[in-house]
This record gives structure tokens, sequence and C-alpha cells, in this order.
């Protein structure tokens, strides 16, 4: 990058801001959820000084009202690959690898985001990308003409795969290249009404699966959510009905509690959108649901111990109660997902303490020259460091799962094996997907070093 380069921090915050213009032109109800979740998270912040003034602190204040996670899924590794390059213009990198088909999506997937803390405060945009299996889908003839339709697709403007190649040519935009970067880039996640198969194709492939249906049928990998970030999901959750919105009935992850750990979402139901088929003589009119909305509340960033502890309790939650896609039981399950969890420490100290968190530390106490060989522990006890929580940054394959699910439809549920296919993923995608734990590992250990480094130079 040079002085005459705009900074892919700044890039993605316009594409962010962009794509949610797009979005609430074309989804009305994302616009009252935006509305209604700036609404909880104002009246949560006034009612609690000490949040709103360690969120100031973390520089996380600033972020998010403007926070914001989309999803799209792709259908070659070809599309995959140019997402990464795409991405990567705007400071994303695929972080995490999540196998969904599991839970019966016939996807793999990764989140492009941010990675840098300072880059994370500009802004955390993030995408989860999924890329479809066909491997996974038993009929070997409509596998062979979904491939085929997939093959002739073209996702990237060409002046796009030109701005891309020019950013990683010069290592970086200019003004007016960035500005028609955000223009070109937003067309491929842009909604298409006219399909690129006939009716009689997407029924099939629709009957195969519903997901197989919304990734081959269209010009492109529409944005199917874009979500925005609660203080407070139960309380948005609560409100959705009156704005004219019905959530799903349970949300996914960990219960309410006092410290937030790893991430809750809830989503609603999809639009259900006209379609312009391929003609096949009938030209009958036709529609798809595809896209969808949904919020989250981010929490403690875990470390592997917490995150066993996570699936573990969570794994034993659902062998007591599955959420049912109809939400009959949905009383039930958030009990025994309550119940269960009690066991998980609830406090920030004990948290810290044993190792189930990552935290970010600072210095705030005068320390002498043998304190500095003090631990971590007895330097926040001692009052010259303080430890924040670190924010979870990535997203949780059962939730993501539940997701999927709520949007797909309740029929759409189908066993395949679990199948993990990391190495395959990643030869699409032309790259390794960076670990998520590392990352969190590598803030706290730097935070930790530079706060040290700042106590000892107070001494000297
Ligand atoms: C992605 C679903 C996963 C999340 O927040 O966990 C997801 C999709 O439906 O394409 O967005
Ligand atoms: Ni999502």
């Amino acid at each position: 990058m040079t002085l005459s380069h705009i900074s892919p921090d700044e890039i993605r915050a316009r594409f962010a801001r962009a794509m949610s213009g797009m979005y609430r032109a074309e989804v009305p109800a994302y616009g009252t959820l935006v509305s209604l979740v700036a609404a909880v998270n104002a009246g949560t912040l006034a009612t609690d000084p000490a949040e709103k003034a360690r969120l100031d602190a973390l520089g996380e204040f600033d972020r998010i009202s403007e926070e914001r996670h989309g999803a799209i899924r792709l259908g070659t590794a070809e599309e995959l690959a140019t997402m990464r390059r795409l991405f990567a213009v705007m400071g994303m990198v695929p972080v995490g690898y999540y196998d969904l088909s599991v839970a019966g999506v016939p996807v793999h997937s990764t989140a492009f985001r941010p990675i840098d803390p300072a880059s994370l405060a500009k802004n955390p945009f993030r995408v989860f990308t999924s890329l479809l299996r066909l491997d996974l889908i038993a009929d070997e003839a409509l596998r062979a003409e979904a491939a085929e339709v997939l093959e002739a697709r073209r996702i990237y403007t060409p002046r796009c795969l030109d701005l891309i190649a020019k950013a990683e040519a010069e290592g970086g935009l200019s003004e007016a290249d960035a500005q028609a970067f955000v223009a070109e880039a937003l067309e491929t996640f842009r909604w298409h009404a006219e399909a690129n198969v006939t009716q009689a194709l997407y029924r099939r492939l629709h009957d195969a699966h519903r997901l197989v249906a919304d990734v081959v049928s269209f010009k492109g990998p529409h944005i199917n959510h874009l979500t925005p970030r609660t203080l407070d999901i139960d309380a948005v959750q609560a409100r959705m009905p009156g704005e004219g919105i019905a959530p799903k009935a349970v949300i996914e992850g960990p219960p309410s509690r006092k410290v937030p750990i790893l991430l809750r979402q809830t989503s609603f139901k999809a639009l259900e959108e006209a379609v312009d088929f391929l003609s096949d003589g009938t030209n009958a009119p036709g529609s798809h649901t595809a896209r969808f909305g949904e919020i989250e509340q981010r929490g403690l960033a875990l470390t592997p111990k917490g995150q066993a502890l996570y699936d573990r309790l969570l794994a034993e939650t659902r062998a007591k109660a599955t959420p049912k896609a109809d939400g009959s039981n949905a009383a039930e399950y958030v009990a025994a997902l309550e119940d269960t969890f009690a066991a998980f420490p609830d406090d920030l100290e004990t948290l810290r303490l044993e190792g189930y968190g990552y935290f970010r530390y600072s210095p705030v106490g005068d320390a002498t020259e043998a304190d500095l060989s003090r631990s971590a522990a007895e330097l926040v006890a001692a009052g010259m460091l303080r430890a924040d929580p670190i924010t979870y940054e990535d997203f949780l394959p059962v939730s993501a799962a539940g997701i999927f699910q709520s949007n797909l439809g309740d029929g759409a549920a189908q066993a395949f094996a679990a199948n993990p296919n990391r190495a395959r993923f990643e030869e699409d995608l032309g790259a390794p997907v960076t670990d998520l734990h590392q990352l969190y590992a590598e803030a706290e250990a730097a935070s930790l070093a530079r706060a040290r480094a700042d106590l000892a130079r107070a001494v000297a």
C-alpha cells in the first residue's frame, strides 16, 4: 500500500455500508430490525453506564452500531478462490473451517473477516461463506446438470476482476478505483429475480435439497442475510413480534448469562420472492425463499478448554431436548439448556483464572521492579493490570446449522454422514484457513506483552 491507496479497512467499511443499504432496499424487514436493534442497544447502554464505559475504553463502542455479518453460498471452487481474492482487497481473510454436512446441509464453510485487533475495531464486517458440496448429492445425473449450470455462470463483473488484479499487482487501490471496486463487488451479492434454470430443473434441484436449488438456480450468490449485533438478544427477540417479525422459536448458542460467551443468534424466515425461470414453454410464475434476517449477541471468546466445555454441555442439552423445527418444545429446550449450562462458570474472574476465556490486558497502576516478574493473574489482583474479555469474532457450527435449517424449511433436514473435508476446501479456496484459537491466543499474548512493557517503562 502506498500513500495514495485507500486502506483495506476503509474499503471494507464502505463496502459493508453499501451492502447494508442494498439489503435494506431489497429486504424491508432488515431495516425494521436494524432500527429495533439500535433502540435496544441504546436502551441497554442507557441503563448500564459501566458497560458503555467499558465498550468505550476498549474502542468497541463505535463499531457496534455498524457491526454486521452476512452470508453467501457459492457453487464452484473457482468462485470460492476468486471470493478469497475479492475479500482480501478489503482486508478479510478466511478464518475457521465449518463442516455443515453433519447437520444435513451439503456445504462446508469459512468466515472471511479482518483479524487484526485495530482492523476489527475499525469495522469487523464478516461474511460466512459456504461452498456447495455436489459430491453429497446422490443423483448423479442431477449432479452433472447442476455442475454444468454452475460452470457456465459468471458471478463477478469483468471490471471487478480487473480491479482485484490491480489491487494485487499494485498493493492497493486509489480513491477512484476503491469507489469503483465497491460498486462492482456489490453486483456479485445482489438478488437476481431471473433464474439460470427452468422451473422444472429448479424443482428437481429443490427436491434433492433446497440449498442446492438456492445455489444453482441463480445468476449469483445473493447475500442471504445481514446480521446486526445487539447487546441484548433476549430483548430484541421479545420485541420482534411487535414489529411484525416472527423469529425462530429458540435462540441458538449458549443460554442467557451474566457474562455472555461466544455467540447467541436468532433469525426470522425468508421472504418469498417472485422468480422468472427460463422458459420451458409453460411460463408458470415461480417463487423462491432464500433471504432472511438474523440478529446476534457476541460475548467472550473461549479457549480450547472453554470451547470443549461449551461443546460438551451443548451436546448434553441436545441429548435431553432437541429443538423441533415447529418450535413446539422451545420451552423444554431452553429449560434443558439453562439447567445444563449451570456447570459453566459465569463470572469473569473464574473464567479468566481457570483459563476458559481469552482476555486483553492493559496497564492501570504503577509497578515496582519486583512486580515485573509476577504472573498476569497476580498483577491483575494487585490492580496493576486490567483484563477485559476478548470478543468472539467467529461462528458456531451447531448454531449455523440451526440457522440454515430454520430458513431452509423444516422438511429439508436430510441425513448425510459426518464428512468434513478441510483439505479439499482449502484446495478449492487456494489457501489454508486461519486457526481461530491461534488468533485469540496471539491477541491475548500481544496485549500482555505490551502491558508488561508499559509497566516496565513506568518503573525505569
Ligand atoms: C449461513 C448460515 C450460518 C450464522 O450466522 O451462523 C450463519 C447460511 O444460511 O448461508 O450465517
Ligand atoms: Ni448468520
